[in-house]
């Protein structure tokens, strides 16, 4: 094996690795924040990475961009003002706009850079990025929350890299706070939540950090990504007030595309592993 032909990334901590076979990189840039490489993979579409993680393949982010998406809006009872905070790949924008019901998408990324080449090497995830109710505003997704009027917003999914570096905020108690202050009362948040296998403490912070701002009815959901570290991945949603039922009659009937969410999906990833409930449930 000729290490120069794989793409791979290091889990630190787990002592172990995923790595893709590539064709060719297509694209390597240092923008104003972060690290940008492209690669053109065997079996996997393309791949971006941004500081060493993998963040998206043509072939698989559909499990995480359905994941961070329809769970959350088929139980929001009428969600028309949806942010996502990141996501500049816009895979997630795309999902979302997909709701009939949402009248505003405003997608919050600070790098600009990433968005400009999901434009080219991610196309179909760009595809609804001409819709009039998308909004892509460059710029920061901390202040931009913390800067917004009450009850100014349904939906806010942070669709995040890993904790660290310009993310590392997006964890935070104060964030979540300011979450809650613009949240509509219905309102909801959905932060894509890690590795439950690698990163528990992680979560467990997450989940108290979120508790203590006032949102409540936390909900962590599960679904495969074999892209990142150890394969299983997580979104927590967390709730402004009492969590409104799951419109299953709706997610049923659901009038679009998916390749991974719908109705059984969405409860079955709603199961809590007995060492999830040890953690953090009983
Ligand atoms: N956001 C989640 C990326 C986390 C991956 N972590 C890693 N590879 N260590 C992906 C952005 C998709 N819109």
């Amino acid at each position: 094996m000729n290490p120069s032909e794989w793409f791979t990334e290091i889990v630190p901590g787990s002592q172990s690795a995923f790595s893709l076979k590539i064709k060719q990189k297509l694209h390597e840039e240092q923008s104003e924040f972060q690290h940008l490489e492209i690669y053109e993979t065997e079996t996997f579409g393309n791949l971006m990475i941004i500081d060493g993680c993998t963040m998206v393949s043509t072939r698989d982010n559909f499990f995480y961009h359905e994941m961070m998406s329809h769970p959350a809006l088929y139980t929001h009872p009428n969600p028309k003002r949806v942010w996502i905070i990141g996501g500049g790949d816009c895979g997630t924008l795309r999902e979302v706009l997909k709701h009939d019901s949402v009248e505003q998408a405003v997608q919050i990324d600070i790098d600009e850079r990433v968005t400009r080449l999901a434009e080219i090497y991610f196309p179909e995830l760009c595809e609804s990025n001409n819709d009039p109710r998308a909004d892509l505003k460059f710029i920061d997704g901390i202040k931009w929350v913390k800067d917004a009027a009450p009850n100014s917003v349904d939906i806010i999914i942070i669709d995040s890299t890993d904790p660290v570096g310009p993310a590392l905020g997006l964890f935070s108690e104060a964030f979540y706070r300011d979450c809650f202050n613009c949240l509509s009362e219905d309102g909801m948040i959905v932060q894509q939540s890690e590795s439950a296998l690698f990163n528990l403490s992680l979560i467990g912070e997450m989940r108290d950090a979120m508790s203590a701002s006032g949102l409540t009815h936390l909900q962590t959901l599960f679904f495969p990504q074999c892209l990142y570290p150890s394969g299983w991945w997580s979104a927590t949603i967390a709730s402004k007030s009492a969590l409104k039922a799951f419109r299953e009659q709706d997610s049923a009937n659901k009038p679009f595309e998916t390749v991974y969410y719908n109705v059984d999906i969405h409860k079955a990833s709603l199961a809590q592993p007995e060492f999830f409930k040890k953690a953090f449930l009983k």
